[in-house]
């Protein structure tokens, strides 16, 4: 080709350039960031760029892992065509056939061994309409009573404490905004500069507005750097953190009486409780001192508005229900809640953590945050699905306990949606043996999990770009995910999935929609007068309003910005607080042992996301952290003969794992810290225990006691 031709050539390849612009929400994280993905065809090569959109909540704003996050949906890996399983190897198959064998299957498991032979496990990714048609699927489709999803590993203790505390669970009580009003800033457990980034700018705002910041963390974070006042605590000691910040603020003066004698139940009761703790003894056990826990709570209590955040950090510990509820006490006591710039966050995870707990995927709920167990919710949901309130089984068990029951060959089949256990529950062992165990196993994936390599069947999903439906935001807002990419070769949205499985098994009547949007007018039926009421939501005045906030019961209702301003959504309209004397349970807990003689705390970095599937098919974000880590204390590196760069074993009860050295003076010499983000023998849920917590079943996923010594190969 001679300089004309190419340069020709070259011209007609450029005027052939095509740009499509999908504007989406980032998969991930819960402040679900606005963006449009550019893709821009020439010669048949794609490249892509990512752009920031502006909305309320996170005002145009991007995290690396938002910005890369196309790379995974348009990643080689995506499973394309259904696979069935024969001697071991998957094959692709057509749907026809793949739904065929999913019939005989579920048919022949449940007629040999009844409905509950057959579990559903879901996830907090899922978009509202797929949440709530999961949990419909397992009672109406399936008619078992065994369905829960993975936010019980995230949102159980928060929701717990919220629901117990004040009547009704949403993420912050308060909009977002309102941060940057706020005098003293507590963050419990909570990393928001690697978890939800654009979260960080209203701290900042806060910040430059006087408010004083203060972090609980065993470990020096980017949070904590924000931080006036950094509690570097032991893992898993918050609930006595929270008791004592109780007794100084009594002792100091700064209960607000009005509030506590109008408002709240079981002040008294609490009284009695903290005269007899001895700051002293408690802050040497829980590892910080009298003076700075002290200071904590004087801020608190003396400033004029405070919010206090909790995250995974206090509440995936087996007495997390406890710890939050003694964190919410000290809103309550000060009357920090139901007022402009005062109130409490649970700082939801996944992109759909609160929509994803309201509508039924959890083995105790009904739609709308109902309950299997009230006769009451049991008929209206019924009376909605046009089944027999009688048809409508029990309420099953959590996440981790339908591992064991599996486990034990009880039940003898799962259909999984939208989660990979072998990574993320608690004594990954187990899980292994369990999943191997299964008679019978679906799982609708994007990609060849650890997981869904367990499968008899998977059939491929769409991805976010390609699928379209509501996510409940961090905020309580309701969000409308729109999407325009065409699915990826044969993939079908999970609703789809759900419904035509259900349509083999004979019960195609109760699930026959033609869109997202019409399970979501479903699931306004099925919600309202709920405590989660989406009945005045549509995706009209979604578009229209930037997003709704609930409970929403009617289209003129604004949804509400600020809750508990008049009332608590309890029985008599005020808050419960929480003392030991209302319900001590006994709590296993990880202690350190010779054996196993250091903590290990576990959580998250900036570039990956949970089990990795999705973050580590990013070129971008894998070349940022191509593997594990361990952080130990240059202290404790030499006491147990470690090395920076080499590999280390750790061991705990329950199993090991191998990951790399990286000395850190960030952490605390008594504790270690992984991330959870990598599968295989980087898998550090081997070295978790089962225990659970006896009020919401959370796992501990931030304590256990650990071994540590240098790897040596044989
Ligand atoms: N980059 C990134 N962002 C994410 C995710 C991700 O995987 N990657 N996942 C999303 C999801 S699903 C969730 S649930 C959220 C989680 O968000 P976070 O809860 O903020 O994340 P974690 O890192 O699990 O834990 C938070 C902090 O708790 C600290 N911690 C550990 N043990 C204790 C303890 O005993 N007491 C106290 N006070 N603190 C402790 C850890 O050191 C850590 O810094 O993040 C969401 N955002
Ligand atoms: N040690 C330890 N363990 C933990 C935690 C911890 O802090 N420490 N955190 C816990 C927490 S908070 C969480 S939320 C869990 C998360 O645990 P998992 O749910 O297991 O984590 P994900 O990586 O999100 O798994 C989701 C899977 O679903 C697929 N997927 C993504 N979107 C969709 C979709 O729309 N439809 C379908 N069908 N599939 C989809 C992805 O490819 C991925 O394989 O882990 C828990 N485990
Ligand atoms: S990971 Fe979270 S903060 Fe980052 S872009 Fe996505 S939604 Fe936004
Ligand atoms: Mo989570």
């Amino acid at each position: 080709m001679n300089d004309n031709m190419l340069a020709s050539f070259r011209e007609r390849q450029q005027s052939a350039a095509t740009e499509t612009v999908y504007e989406t929400q980032c998969p991930f994280c819960s402040m679900q960031c606005k963006k449009k993905v550019i893709e821009e065809k020439r010669a048949g090569r794609a490249k892509y760029r990512t752009i920031g959109m502006d909305n309320p909540t996170t005002k145009g704003r991007l995290c690396v892992k938002g910005k890369n996050a196309y790379q995974h949906a348009v990643h080689k890996d995506r499973i394309t065509a259904p696979l069935i399983k024969y001697n071991g190897e998957f094959h692709k198959s057509s749907w026809e056939d793949a739904l065929a064998v999913i019939k005989q299957n579920i048919q022949h498991l449940q007629t040999e061994h009844g409905s509950d032979a057959i579990s559903v496990y879901g996830g907090g990714s899922l978009t509202n309409e797929e949440a709530y048609l999961l949990g419909k699927f397992a009672r109406v489709g399936l008619g078992t009573k065994y369905v829960d999803y993975n936010g019980r590993f995230c949102m159980s203790s928060a929701a717990s404490a919220g629901t117990k505390a004040f009547g009704l669970d949403r993420g912050l009580t308060n909009r977002i905004d309102q941060i940057a009003d706020s005098k003293c800033i507590i963050l419990a457990g909570t990393n928001v500069a690697e978890c939800q980034p654009t979260f960080v700018p209203y701290l900042e705002e806060a910040k430059q507005n006087g408010s004083f910041i203060i972090v609980i963390d065993p470990r020096e974070t980017d949070t904590s750097a924000m931080a006036d006042l950094h509690l570097k605590i032991k893992p898993g000691h918050d609930k006595t953190l929270g008791r004592l910040l109780e007794k100084f603020i009594v002792q100091d003066h700064f209960v607000d009486n009005t509030f506590c004698r109008e408002r709240t139940n079981g002040y008294e009761e609490l009284l009695e409780e903290l005269d007899v703790l001895q700051p002293e003894e408690l802050c040497k056990e829980i590892g910080l001192t009298v003076q700075d826990v002290h200071e904590a709570a004087y801020r608190f209590g003396s400033a004029a508005s405070g919010m206090i955040f909790t995250a995974r950090g206090v509440e995936q510990q087996t007495d997390g229900h406890e710890t939050v509820r003694h964190f919410l006490n000290l809103l309550l006591l000060t009357g920090k809640i139901g007022k402009y710039a005062s109130g409490y966050g649970a700082i939801t995870g996944q992109a759909n953590g609160q929509g994803g707990r309201e509508h039924g995927q959890k083995a105790d709920q009904l739609p709308g945050y109902r309950s299997i167990e009230n006769p009451e919710h049991r008929r209206y949901i019924a009376d909605v699905w046009g089944v027999e309130e009688s048809s409508l089984p029990e309420k099953g068990v959590s996440a981790y306990e339908m591992m064991e029951r599996i486990e034990e060959e009880e039940i003898k089949g799962l259909i999984l949606v939208g989660s990979n256990p072998v990574i993320s529950n608690p004594n990954a062992n187990l899980v292994d043996k369990a999943l191997s165990s299964l008679s019978f196993m679906v799982a609708a994936e994007m990609f060849m999990t650890e997981s869904a390599a367990y499968a008899d069947v998977i059939l491929p999903t769409t991805s976010y770009l390609e699928n379209e439906g509501t996510l409940t935001n961090m905020e309580g807002r309701v969000t409308l995910r729109e999407a325009s990419r065409p699915p990826s070769g044969q993939s079908k949205h999970d609703w789809q999935i759900i419904s035509e499985i259900a349509a083999v098994l004979g019960k195609g009547d109760f699930f026959s929609y033609d869109s997202a949007e019409s399970i979501f007018n479903e699931l306004r039926l099925a919600s309202r007068g709920g405590k989660a009421d989406y009945y005045g939501i549509s995706y009209d005045r979604i578009r229209r309003e930037s997003g709704v906030f609930w409970p929403c019961p009617s289209e003129e209702s604004e949804g509400e910005t600020t809750l508990f301003s008049q009332h608590f959504a309890t029985d008599n309209g005020k808050a419960y607080f929480y003392y030991d004397g209302a319900a001590s349970r006994e709590t296993k807990k990880e202690c350190t042992s010779e054996a196993y003689p250091l903590f290990i705390t576990t959580g998250r970095t900036m570039n990956h996301y949970l089990t990795g599937e999705q973050t580590q098919r990013s070129s971008r974000l894998i070349a940022r952290e191509f593997e594990s880590f361990v952080y130990v204390h240059p202290e404790t590196a030499s006491s147990y003969g470690v090395r920076s760069g080499e590999l280390v074993v750790l061991a705990s009860k329950q199993g090991e794992t191998t990951l790399r050295c990286s000395i850190s003076e960030k952490i605390r010499t008594d504790t270690l810290f992984a991330p959870m983000h990598w599968g295989g023998t980087q898998n550090i849920n081997k070295l978790i225990a089962g225990d659970l917590d006896p009020i919401c079943r959370m796992p501990g996923f931030k304590r256990a006691a650990v071994s540590l010594r240098p790897y040596k190969s044989e």
